[in-house]
């Protein structure tokens, strides 16, 4: 990562064909909060004058040093990464005044934990309509590979949709890691999906260089992500390509249980002894033998016993050839 500079002064920050006036933006309503403030819809205009859709992520109100300095940090890993369909891409940035922004593409269907919350909300209430047996826990269940072909399907993610979903993530992920950058905070709710089901993967802001020996330690404190986290990354703050896989692997569970939460019934104190001990999720309700065996591998206590992306990729290819 190259210095970041603009802390105290925004103006260290040399203009680059990233900065925009703001002028050129219409800020509409609010979509969601970000780590470090709102996000909202609006419009860029472009220099052919052409209103182009995007999410604006703004600065929270009196931000930390801290925030202010991580904020701009993911402006720059953002303007470090080529394009890819599976990331979310900058489209322009504000750092000069007091407002810095951050202008992204706009993904219409939002994050892909909401996404699929809403989407078992509607296929339970089919489920009643259609007389079957309601769970008695759904934050538990998968339901994901009933066949509900009579039933108005629609934003409800088939199978063949959530293999899908999975190997997109691989490839972003692939990507990520092809130009040395973890993410760090791998999780459905940092993965976006956009009108074509297409999803990309967002929130760079926690994502970091890989030093000399491929390995971030995480130095200072701040909100982790526990349930998301490799054992290495909670015993030794140690981050890596192979705890961004353990990531996935957790989210591969998000998506099989239509988001739910990890670790069901287990406190955040009690998951380190337990994950020490050698305890990892079961396999949810109709979730295949195979996929439940892929999440295991992620989650080997050894990093480089787990998968690396590439071999997802290969994994997930295969996968989406068998439910296609
Ligand atoms: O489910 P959501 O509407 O989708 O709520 C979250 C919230 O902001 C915090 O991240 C939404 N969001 C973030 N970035 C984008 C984007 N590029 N396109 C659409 N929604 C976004 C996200």
């Amino acid at each position: 990562i190259t210095a970041i500079g603009g802390l105290s002064s925004n103006n260290s920050i040399p203009a680059d064909n990233w900065e925009i006036n703001p002028s050129r933006l219409i800020i509409k309503s609010i979509i969601g909060e970000g780590a470090f403030g709102l996000v909202k819809k609006g419009y860029y205009l472009d220099s052919n004058e052409e209103k182009i859709e995007v999410a604006i992520k703004m600065m929270k109100e009196h931000p930390t040093m801290d925030e202010m300095k991580q904020f701009y940090q993911e402006i720059d890993i953002m303007k470090s990464v080529p394009k890819h369909p599976q990331l979310v891409s900058l489209v322009a940035c504000v750092t000069r005044g007091s407002s810095p922004l951050i202008v992204v593409e706009y993904c219409a269907k939002g994050d892909l934990q909401t996404y699929l919350r809403k989407a078992w909300d509607k296929l339970s209430k089919i489920k009643n309509e259609e007389s079957f047996a309601q769970s008695s826990n759904p934050q538990y269940v998968s339901n994901a590979l009933y066949d509900f072909s009579q039933s108005d399907m629609t934003d409800i993610p088939q199978p063949k949709d959530l293999i899908s979903f999975a190997r997109q993530i691989v490839l972003g992920m692939e990507y990520l890691a092809s130009l040395k950058l973890i993410h760090r905070d791998l999780a459905a709710r940092n993965v976006l999906i956009c009108e074509d089901n297409k999803v990309k993967i967002s929130d760079f802001g926690l994502s970091r260089d890989v030093y000399y020996d491929n390995v971030y330690r995480k130095v200072t404190g701040g909100k982790v992500p526990i349930r998301w986290m490799a054992l290495e990354s909670m015993t030794q703050q140690i981050y890596t390509t192979q705890s961004d896989v353990w990531s996935f692997g957790i989210l591969l569970w998000e998506i099989v249980t239509m988001g739910s939460t990890p670790y069901p019934g287990v406190q955040t104190q009690e998951l380190l002894p337990l994950l020490r001990s050698g305890f990892r999720m079961e396999r949810p309700i109709n979730c295949s033998e195979e996929l439940y065996a892929i999440m295991c591998n992620c989650w080997n206590a050894s990093p480089l016993d787990r998968p690396t992306f590439a071999e997802l990729r290969v994994i997930f290819d295969t996968l989406l050839e068998k439910v296609s």
